[in-house]
């Protein structure tokens, strides 16, 4: 693991971070700068730059996390909707180079706006 790898240190349980679920290979978590209540990460416990980095099997395990949490996610927080989302690469807007996939609840007040107008 890189050892300046933000999420690599929250695997590793050297970074706190408030865990929605987790098994041998996948981490999710809530954002630290969140959008929208309940916004969550999930990420393979390996280290991978980005999607394209990433082997298919090691992918089709976060989107099936993924699936399975939209609804939980979704639920926790009364949200009828989510924006799921991977920024796949620095000029996406990656910021943390360990790939992810963020689920963000959205609610009746966003409007049916894009993801980008709840930055503020
Ligand atoms: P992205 O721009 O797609 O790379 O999003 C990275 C997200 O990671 C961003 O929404 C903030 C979140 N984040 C960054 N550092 C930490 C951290 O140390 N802990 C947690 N829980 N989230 C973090």
């Amino acid at each position: 693991m890189p050892e300046d790898c933000i999420f690599c240190q929250i695997v590793a349980g050297d970074i706190p971070s408030r865990t929605v679920y987790e098994d041998d290979s996948v981490l999710a978590f809530l954002d630290a700068n969140p959008l929208a209540p309940g916004h969550t990460l999930v990420i393979p416990k390996a280290h991978h730059e980005r999607l394209n980095d990433t082997p298919a099997d090691v992918a089709g395990e976060v989107l099936s996390t993924v699936h399975e949490l939209v609804p939980a996610v979704e639920g926790a927080v009364d949200a009828p909707a989510s924006t799921v989302a991977f920024n796949n690469g620095e000029e996406a807007g990656q910021e943390v180079p360990h790939v992810h996939a963020h689920i963000v609840p959205r609610f009746a007040e966003d409007g049916g706006r894009p993801i980008h107008a709840l930055v503020t």
